[in-house]
């Protein structure tokens, strides 16, 4: 055996142990060692049956993702499973899976592979490959569906969401819940079935289900992929490989999956997905704060605020579990700000998110207060005023004094300087940015600003905290807007442009909508609200430079009093509902205006669409990197992705950049930059990369070499 796979005996049953850690993925020489295992079992008289365990704190999380980037770079062929579950299928000893953690993946092919499967309560298992551009390929389309029907197949394999251990046991996955000690139970269990004829899951049939139901099951599931994964190709070709286990026999369906897989594998989106995934996990890592930095208590906060925002970020607490103060100045606003946080916990529940015993729970997590008088209990507040410096400043004098030494003092600007904001304090160590993202409570991204002083403690603190609230914590600079609205500007300006321009407004929305976007530029402004950046423009109006062109047409809207959804008319027409329409009126007032300010119309393809608004976001993007406002490459990514809406299988705007070739990219803008002038200054890292060959991912690496 290898130090990864252990095998020992409790008597008359062997037991496996896979210890890869931290998830005991199933990496090059792991199957191998299990399969001499299988072999060294079945030819040991002794023994009657075998139980596979993982050690530490999972069964296995699935095949060596960091495998897959070996394989797609050298072209290499990846070593399959197939064989090694075979083995296990075919031994004559019984074998059962003891599953705790999650069984994801690989795993769950490997659990299935075996004649018995018990697990933890608190397991969960899937085929979450999907998210990673790929589709199960180790059989795990051929045998899911044999175990828990075509339907509940083709949901997990398409969707990739885990289910808990308790619905798998009712499904017919798990054959039994072990409460306590999991080992002792699945030892006890394989004596119970050591007698008996082992079941092979690749010789069910029963729950394959017959042809008639089985086609709209996937014609469903097909309309489904096309309309809540737009664009990706892996849950199509998930549930081919679903349908060919219906259609076919075992080891054909097999071969069909194989295929499926590989071109998945090989596919841009898969690369995209896979940098992704190990990209949420890249951000976490702070090069100046070390892993053992130690993490600040946050077992009760206070939010500042109870408008749509700070509302939303009590929510995001209390759905963590942790008591919050929600506090304002005057009972009627607080009164609302707690009626919103109901009826959006109301509506949670309609829609099946929530229990209606969960929303009492996390109701009474929140509690409303009009003064500071508790504030000196809490650990954490987050302040989530009106967007003006002189009220944080107001607030955070007042915190300071409130609050206890060693508590976290955060504000939730998403455009303010963080350290004028820390100055208003005797602490500015204490104080931190954390930018969330509307509507709080649902978007994943948490921008966590550091300011100059602020501490590695805090900072380590914000950053674990974001994963207990479900979020993806980013730390990033203190420069205006930080990474994600510094970015945006830029993005939305280009937009704005190319209607002055002469392009249609839903043909700049459309454009990055088929690009993957969740939303276009323009409904996404009109969805913000316009009057937001207006207000900030104006703010920051002497920081302009004279003679460079500015997008008029917001401004003017503004001025006219259209802000977007919110006054039902902006970009677009909304009508009581919130749903748009093409608005003539607005076609008409831009032409008008472009004509006065005397810019030419002209037709705009889709193609320069995208390319002058992803462009933008690439060339600020490689500003605010060589600025050293966001680490790396990745963590734009990661922002872009869990904040702006930009498609996961692209991979992020600077990934995009990747793969569509630096030097492309910076030829574009250098086009652009002769059309349009100096706001398309190619940024100067992204001129040195593409002259020199290299790539953000590139750069990245050095970086990490450099630290
Ligand atoms: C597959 O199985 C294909 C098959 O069909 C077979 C085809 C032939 N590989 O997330 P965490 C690392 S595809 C390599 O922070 P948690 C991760 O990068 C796979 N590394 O922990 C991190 O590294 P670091 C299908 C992996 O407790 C560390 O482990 N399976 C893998 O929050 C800890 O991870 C999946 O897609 C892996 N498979 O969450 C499951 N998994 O510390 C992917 C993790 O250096 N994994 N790492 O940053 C997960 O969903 C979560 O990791 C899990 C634990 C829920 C298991």
């Amino acid at each position: 055996m290898t130090n990864f796979v252990r095998l020992s005996k409790d008597n008359d049953v062997a037991i496996i142990t896979i210890d890869n850690p931290p998830v005991n993925a199933l990496s090059p020489g792991i199957p191998d060692a299990i399969s001499a295992a299988i072999d060294e079992i079945n030819s040991d008289a002794a023994i009657k049956a075998a139980v596979i365990i993982g050690a530490g704190r999972t069964f296995v999380a699935g095949a060596d993702i960091k495998e897959f980037i070996k394989m797609t770079s050298s072209g290499k062929r990846l070593a399959t499973l197939l064989p090694l579950l075979l083995r296990i299928e075919n031994s004559a000893k019984p074998v059962v899976m003891a599953i705790h953690g999650q069984a994801f993946g690989g795993g769950l092919e490997l659990a299935m592979a075996g004649h018995y499967r018990v697990a933890s309560p608190t397991a969960q298992v899937g085929q979450p490959e999907v998210k990673l551009g790929i589709i199960p390929g180790a059989g795990g389309t051929q045998r899911l569906p044999r175990l828990v029907g075509v339907a509940k197949a083709v949901e997990m394999c398409a969707e990739g969401k885990p289910i808990p251990a308790r619905e798998a046991f009712d499904l017919g996955l798990i054959d039994r819940l072990i409460e306590g000690d999991l080992l002792a139970g699945a030892l006890s269990f394989a004596r119970e079935v050591a007698a008996k004829p082992a079941p092979k899951t690749r010789e069910r049939k029963e729950k394959l289900g017959a042809a008639a139901e089985n086609e709209a099951i996937f014609a469903a599931a097909r309309a489904t992929a096309a309309k809540k994964q737009r664009g990706l190709k892996a849950p199509l070709a998930a549930i081919d490989g679903v349908e060919a286990a219906t259609r076919l026999p075992f080891d054909e369906g097999c071969q069909v999956e194989a295929k499926l897989f590989t071109e998945c594998l090989f596919s841009d989106q898969s690369k995209a997905l896979i940098h992704v995934f190990f990209g949420e996990r890249e951000v976490a890592k702070i090069p100046d704060v070390p892993k053992d930095t130690p993490i600040l208590p946050v077992n009760r906060v206070a939010v500042v605020g109870s408008g749509t925002m700070g509302g939303g970020i009590a929510m995001v607490f209390a759905n963590a579990g942790i008591p919050v103060l929600l506090k304002d100045v005057e009972e009627a606003t607080l009164d609302q700000g707690m009626g919103k946080i109901r009826k959006n916990y109301a509506s949670s529940v309609q829609r099946g998110r929530f229990t209606q015993a969960f929303v009492d729970e996390r109701l009474q997590l929140i509690e409303p207060v009009l003064s500071y008088d508790k504030f000196s209990s809490v650990d954490m507040v987050v302040e989530a005023v009106f967007e003006g410096m002189a009220l944080k400043k107001a607030v955070f004098a007042e915190l300071d004094r409130t609050c206890r030494k060693g508590a976290i003092l955060a504000s939730n600007t998403s455009t303010l300087n963080i350290d004028e904001i820390a100055a208003a304090t005797s602490r500015a160590e204490a104080v931190i940015g954390t930018h969330f993202f509307s509507p709080a409570n649902v978007m994943r991204l948490l921008e966590i600003v550091r300011e100059q002083k602020t501490s590695k403690e805090v900072i380590a603190t914000c950053m674990q905290l974001s994963k207990k609230l479900g979020k993806v914590g980013v730390l990033v600079g203190n420069c205006r807007g930080f990474v994600g609205n510094r970015m945006f500007g830029p993005y939305r300006r280009e937009a704005q442009f190319l209607v002055e321009e002469g392009a249609d407004i839903e043909a700049v929305d459309r454009a990055l909508v088929d690009f993957g976007n969740a939303m276009g530029p323009l409904a996404t402004g009109d969805l913000a609200g316009l009057d937001v950046g207006w207000r900030i423009r104006k703010e920051y109006r002497h920081l302009e430079k004279a003679g460079v062109r500015q997008p008029f047409a917001e401004d003017r809207f503004c001025e006219m009093g259209r802000y977007g959804q919110k006054t039902g008319r902006g970009w677009y027409h909304y009508d009581e509902n919130r749903r748009a329409s093409a608005d003539p009126e607005v076609t008409a007032l831009v032409r008008k205006w472009s004509a006065e300010a005397g810019i030419g119309q002209r037709q705009i393809s889709a193609e320069e669409i995208v390319d002058r608004c992803v462009y933008a976001l690439v060339n600020e993007g490689a500003r605010i990197l060589e600025e050293g406002y966001a680490l790396r490459a990745v963590d734009i990514d990661i922002i872009y992705i869990n904040g702006y809406g930009f498609p996961a299988h692209r991979g992020g705007p600077m990934w995009y950049a990747d793969a569509v070739g630096l030097q492309k990219v910076y030829q574009r803008v250098c086009e652009f930059q002769r059309q349009h002038g100096e706001l398309w200054a190619p940024a100067p890292l992204l001129k040195r990369l593409a002259e020199t060959g290299k790539t953000f991912a590139e750069f990245d690496k050095e970086q990490v070499v450099a630290a």
